[in-house]
């Protein structure tokens, strides 16, 4: 990945496995080389769509975890509708021909409106370097796994309100942060020359995205917030904040990542408008799910609201979260947690929990869902908290 403020060799920039990082994953397409992050349905990787000429060909994603290397093709590319040569909607869901390692990290979005003044993690498989030399390092060769921080300074909307006359691309308002690569001095401090926006960056942590990390995710409290999509080095008459003018990845120029709250809806309903033999009534629920004997495969909780919105386009949510009855998170399934959002026009959807299957012989055990903290309806009667259960149901062989 990535260009650091100090060597690449430097312990602060490396993603040991086990530290949360095994869900970001390189991501080959059409010989060229991007990173992505596996969501958390399990199934299906986020990248930057501008990998993607079009969506018939075939990529490779690669998971490096503590079970080792893995490859695993892809069984549908789906690029933004919206996507275009301003970078706009620069997004694209990559989905797996099988399922990935459990040991690799699934993510889920972050879907607050907050993320400007917020540091973040990058992380990538892209070209190294420094922030003095900029990338040196192809996107190919050898390629490293590298995290670094720096913080969103503003939504891609002001950069053009102030900048129209040099940025050459018409970013849409909303859909796009920018960070810039600060050395901690005020000459090279690219949005505070530029936009107003000081910030002389997070010291040696700080680091900024070179070519092969487009694609890879901007981690606010370990959910995606950002996805890589383009640096730029920009000058405005004299103000001119690029360490060496050349666009390169070096100190005093800026980057841009999709903004993943912007795009929740899009993520969220292409996810699960694949979820195989999902229940779309109450009675189409398998209370019970067969373990397997590889992969994982899922068990579904089916979320209804059956009130009245005060408003059409309100977005309803609840929070949930998995608890381990006799089962076990990580051996038995794959804890989830997080906001399912019922987005207008929906009344119900799927949360899709991951069963681990395997051919130890085990008897039938359970697991929980928990669902609260209901946003735009209540669950009634004062009840704070809904709790549905699933039974993995033994394998053959169990004997007992
Ligand atoms: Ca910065
Ligand atoms: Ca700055
Ligand atoms: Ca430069």
């Amino acid at each position: 990945m990535v260009t650091t403020t100090a060597s690449y060799t430097n312990s602060r920039y490396r993603t040991s496995t086990g530290s949360g990082f095994d869900g970001v994953v390189r991501v080959s397409y059409g010989g060229y080389y991007a990173t992505g992050s596996l969501l958390f349905d399990g199934r299906a990787v986020l990248t930057a769509g501008h990998l993607f000429d079009n969506t018939s060909g075939t990529a490779q994603v690669f998971f490096e975890t503590s079970a080792g290397t893995q490859s695993i093709s892809s069984t549908q590319i789906l690029r933004h509708p919206g996507y275009d040569t301003n970078s706009n909607n620069d997004l694209a869901i990559v989905w797996l021909t099988s399922a990935p390692p459990t040991s690799a990290d699934r993510y889920d979005l972050y879907r607050q409106t907050d993320e400007i003044g917020k540091p973040f993690t990058l992380v990538g498989y892209g070209a190294m370097g420094t922030g003095n030399t900029g990338a040196t390092s192809s996107a190919t060769s050898t390629p490293i796994k590298l995290k670094a921080a720096n913080q969103f300074d503003a939504d891609v909307a002001t950069l053009k309100s102030n900048l129209s006359s040099v940025m050459g691309w018409t970013p849409l308002a909303g859909t796009q942060l920018v960070a810039d690569f600060d050395n901690g001095t005020t000459t090279n401090d690219a949005l505070g020359r530029l936009i107003h926006r000081t910030d002389l960056g997070l010291g040696l942590d700080e680091g900024f995205i070179a070519h092969g990390d487009s694609g890879g995710p901007a981690f606010l409290n370990g959910q995606i917030a950002g996805v890589a999509s383009y640096t730029a080095n920009l000058s405005l008459g004299s103000v001119a904040p690029d360490i060496d003018t050349l666009s390169n990845s070096s100190f005093g120029e800026i980057a841009a990542w999709q903004r993943v709250s912007a795009y929740q809806q899009w993520i969220d309903q292409s996810l699960r408008a694949h979820y195989p033999n999902a229940p779309t009534k109450p009675e189409e629920v398998k209370l019970q799910v067969p373990e397997g004997d590889s992969g994982t495969s899922y068990a579904y909780f089916l979320v209804q609201f059956s009130g009245m919105r005060t408003d059409p386009n309100q977005v309803l949510s609840v929070d949930y979260a998995t608890r381990n009855g006799t089962a076990l998170a990580g051996s038995d399934y794959l804890a989830v947690s997080g906001t399912l959002n019922l987005y207008p026009g929906e009344n119900q959807a799927c949360i899709a929990v991951e069963i681990v299957g395997d051919t130890t012989p085990e008897p039938s055990e359970t697991f929980y869902l928990e669902i609260t903290n209901p946003v735009g309806g209540s669950f009634g009667h004062s009840v704070i908290k809904l709790t549905a259960m699933r039974t993995i149901l033994a394998s053959d062989g169990w004997v007992g």
